[in-house]
């Protein structure tokens, strides 16, 4: 299924809301994953937040991971349907050598395993997550050594 994308690039931050000044975001990225466990991440679009982490983190290497994510949406978004998760090497053009699989473990809670790194360098996780007609795409960036 394809969605068209809704063109919200957000970046990683960690308690950069804060500097936003926007206290209700504040509070709502707050209450999204909040007992994900750490290290806890975060980002958002227009429409959904999400909270999330690596298993191992960090990541290594040339090893499988895992990614535990809780994805919200924000008043007036409606319910995820369906969320993709991907990586990329932005520089070097190309993604994963391997397909994560996704699912959902409990209601907002979603569980991508099968990630793999296959190189040291700057890659980007890519979440996309739908609600049946429109999928959001969220970027963050993460150094691997
Ligand atoms: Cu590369």
């Amino acid at each position: 299924m394809r969605f068209p994308v809704a063109s919200v690039v957000a970046l990683a931050f960690t308690g950069a809301l804060v500097a936003t000044g926007n206290g209700i975001g504040v509070a709502r990225a707050a209450a999204c994953g909040d007992d994900i466990g750490e290290p806890k991440r975060e980002v958002e679009s227009a429409r959904y937040a999400i909270a999330f982490r690596t298993v191992p983190s960090p990541v290594s290497v040339g090893a499988h991971f895992i990614v535990e994510l809780a994805v919200c949406p924000k008043p007036g978004a409606q319910p995820v349907a369906g969320l993709r998760v991907d990586a990329t090497m932005p520089e070097h053009r190309h993604g994963m050598n391997y397909r994560p699989s996704v699912r959902q473990v409990s209601p907002g809670r979603w569980r991508a395993e099968g990630l793999m790194f296959h190189m040291p360098g700057r890659w980007e996780f890519v979440f996309q997550p739908h609600d049946g007609r429109r999928e959001d795409r969220l970027t963050v960036s993460e150094d691997v050594r």
